[in-house]
């Protein structure tokens, strides 16, 4: 039996950070379940909709080479049952949610993986915003 890592994020407007954390996940089991934050939760998350829809940013996870799994996350709250459902040994996020999570570590390992320096989906669009056509 191999191990099952889950991670969640929006994943909004992919870029190479998103790609990299994936792949980190993945290295440290056999099987990569992923759940997508839902337009909803981003909402409340972050006080904006998402520039991709929750269909279309499940549609870009569940392509990856490194993704088995994928799922849409509605609530925040929920993390314990989805590492109940999904069976997951270890639990992945980005260290910009350190000791968030801690509380899961009664379910299975948690582990917070360093981001990827100067990109985020916020500067993207800032830039994309500031380039007058
Ligand atoms: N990430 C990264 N490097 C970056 C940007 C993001 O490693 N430069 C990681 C984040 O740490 C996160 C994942 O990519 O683990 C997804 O990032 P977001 O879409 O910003 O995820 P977020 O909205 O923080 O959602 O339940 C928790 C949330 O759903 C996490």
């Amino acid at each position: 039996m191999g191990t099952k890592i889950i991670t969640f994020g929006t994943f909004d407007v992919f870029h190479i950070g998103h790609i990299k954390i994936l792949e980190r996940a993945k290295s440290l089991g056999t099987h990569l379940t992923v759940g997508v934050s839902s337009d909803e939760l981003n909402f409340r998350k972050k006080g904006r909709n998402p520039i991709y829809s929750q269909e279309d940013r499940a549609y870009i996870i569940s392509s990856l080479r490194c993704v088995d799994d994928v799922f849409i996350e509605e609530s925040l709250e929920l993390k314990g049952e989805y590492i109940k459902k999904y069976n997951a040994n270890i639990l992945v996020m980005g260290n910009d949610w350190e000791g968030r999570f801690d509380i899961y570590k009664n379910l299975c390992d948690v582990i917070y993986l360093p981001r990827t320096p100067s990109i985020s989906t916020t500067e993207i669009i800032e830039i994309a915003r500031s380039i007058t056509p």
